[in-house]
Parts: C-alpha cells; structure tokens; sequence
C-alpha cells in the first residue's frame, strides 16, 4: 500500500503494513493484528516515542544479555514481521540463540518464521519442528514447547511483546525474564526481571546500538547496572508518564479550530 511521505501517521501506518504482510507470508497469527491494536492504544497513550525509563530499561536489559551463559531472544510471529533484522543483530552482539515460540504454534507457521530469520542472516533458529522437544513445567499453551538446546537451559530469555503466562512459568523455572511491552500493567510486564515499557520496533533498534555500546565494557560494570536496578519503579514511572499526558490533555483544549 502506498503512504503518502506527508501522511501524519506514516510510522504508523508502515508498522501495520509490515504486520498485515507478515500475516499474508505465514508469518504472523490473525490474533497478532488484534495484539498489535492494543499495543498501538497505549503507544498512542504514551506520545508514540521512547521514555527515559524505556532507555533505562533496555540498558540493564543488554547488560543482562550480555552477562548472560546462555542468553536466547524468544521470537513470536509479530517480532519477526516488525524487527528481523535486529534479532539477528541482537543475537550476534550479545552471543543469544535465536528461538521461535508461538503461542498459536503451527509447523507451517514455525517454518515461515525460522526462514525469514535465516533471510535476514540469522545462522540458527531453535524451537522449529523436533528441536521444540522439551517441555517447560506448569505452561499448558504451546508456548511450553522449547528447545532442549534454547529456552530449557537459558539463565537469561528476551521475550519481545508476549502474553502473561509463559513470563510466568519462565520465572518460576528460576530464569531471569526481560519483555518489551507497551502496556505496563499486563502481566509479562509486572512478571518480568526487566520490562522495556516501549514499542518492539524502537526497542529493540536501542538495545542493538546499547549493545554495541557495551559489549567491550568490563563484566563486572555491567553487573553493577544490573543490580542497581528497580523494575517496579520504572513500571510506575510509565504509569505516571501516562496519567500526566491525560491530564495534560484534559485541561487543554483538544477540539480543532478550522475557522
Ligand atoms: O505469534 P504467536 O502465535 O506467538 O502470537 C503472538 C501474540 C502477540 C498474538 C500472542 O503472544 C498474544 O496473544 O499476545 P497478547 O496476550 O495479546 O499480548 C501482547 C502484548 O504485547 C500486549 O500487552 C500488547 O500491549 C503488547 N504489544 C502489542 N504490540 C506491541 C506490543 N508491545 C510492544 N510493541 C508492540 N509493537
């Protein structure tokens, strides 16, 4: 479809158009448009740019990848429409596999999205076909499925845009979470070690320029971001980000004036 240059909601709008030609490829589920809608709500409630406390987030997030044994970035049918090429990007700065999960998990669907992986130079993808041969305990979506050589073993998983319970049960399996969600009260964002309270595809654009930022830094510069750091205060300043742009807006005058 063509976007005008000029068009007020073009980044918008290319965003869509990645997802519905994701859609089209196999690549993305049906229920990912309706995912994006809500995500896009509350991107629309935060002024469509990142925050301070999005930066601040990604940074210990890269710094959690990059401390990690066996860091793996988890790849559902929206991130790989939206931000293949930093997956992969993100995967080889930090030394992460790269492993599709899907909650709407279908073979066709997990073929599609390894190949377009591997289009935009991704080496390996995990989780496809017979790899997803483990089972991650107290999960009864497919979203329990993993691999043996991903997922199963990793301290460290990068869950991009996900839904509560596998955040959940990955916690409970004693690994360290990071999600990048727009909606700051969904239950991945409250699970999660780190939550990235930004859209996937401006997040994870900082988190590969953090990431080739810090992978020279000393091992143990790193850790001391990571433990100073507080994802309970940043989801309250996303809320409070929220709740001032809605009193902004309600003492201001919204109608548009053509006179
Ligand atoms: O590809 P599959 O089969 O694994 O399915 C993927 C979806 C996204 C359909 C599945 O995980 C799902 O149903 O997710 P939920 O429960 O709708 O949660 C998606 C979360 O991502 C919501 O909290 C949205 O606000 C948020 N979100 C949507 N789009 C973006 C986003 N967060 C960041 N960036 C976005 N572009």
């Amino acid at each position: 479809m063509f976007i005008p240059p000029n068009h007020p909601r073009r980044d918008s709008l290319i965003i869509r158009e990645k997802l519905v030609d994701g859609f089209r490829m196999g690549i993305v589920a049906v229920e990912g448009l309706i995912a994006h809608g809500r995500g896009e709500c509350f991107d629309y409630l935060l002024g469509e740019k990142t925050h301070d406390f999005a930066y601040e987030a990604a940074k210990v997030a890269v710094a959690l990848l990059l401390t990690a044994e066996k860091p793996v970035i988890s790849v559902n049918g929206n991130v790989a429409a939206l931000v293949p090429n930093e997956v992969v990007e993100l995967a080889k700065l930090t030394n992460s596999k790269i492993e599709v999960n899907l909650f709407y998990r279908t073979p066709e669907r997990e073929e599609a999205i390894a190949n377009w992986l591997k289009k935009h130079g991704a080496d390996e993808v995990l989780g496809v076909g017979e790899d997803a041969s483990s089972t991650i305990p107290e999960l009864f979506s497919e979203r329990r499925r993993v691999s043996p050589r991903g997922i199963l073993i990793a301290d460290v998983v990068l869950v991009p845009l996900e839904d509560g319970d596998r955040t959940e049960a990955l916690k409970k399996i004693g690994k360290k979470v990071i999600a990048i969600d727009l909606n700051p009260f969904s239950r991945t964002a409250r699970a999660a070690d780190v939550t990235i309270v930004d859209n996937v595809v401006r997040a994870m654009k900082h988190m590969v320029l953090l990431a080739r930022e810090l992978k020279n830094v000393d091992k143990s510069d790193l850790r001391s971001i990571i433990e100073k750091y507080d994802n309970n205060a940043i989801l309250q300043r996303a809320v409070r980000r929220i709740l001032d742009r809605l009193r902004e807006a309600s003492e201001s005058k919204l109608v548009i004036d053509f006179s």
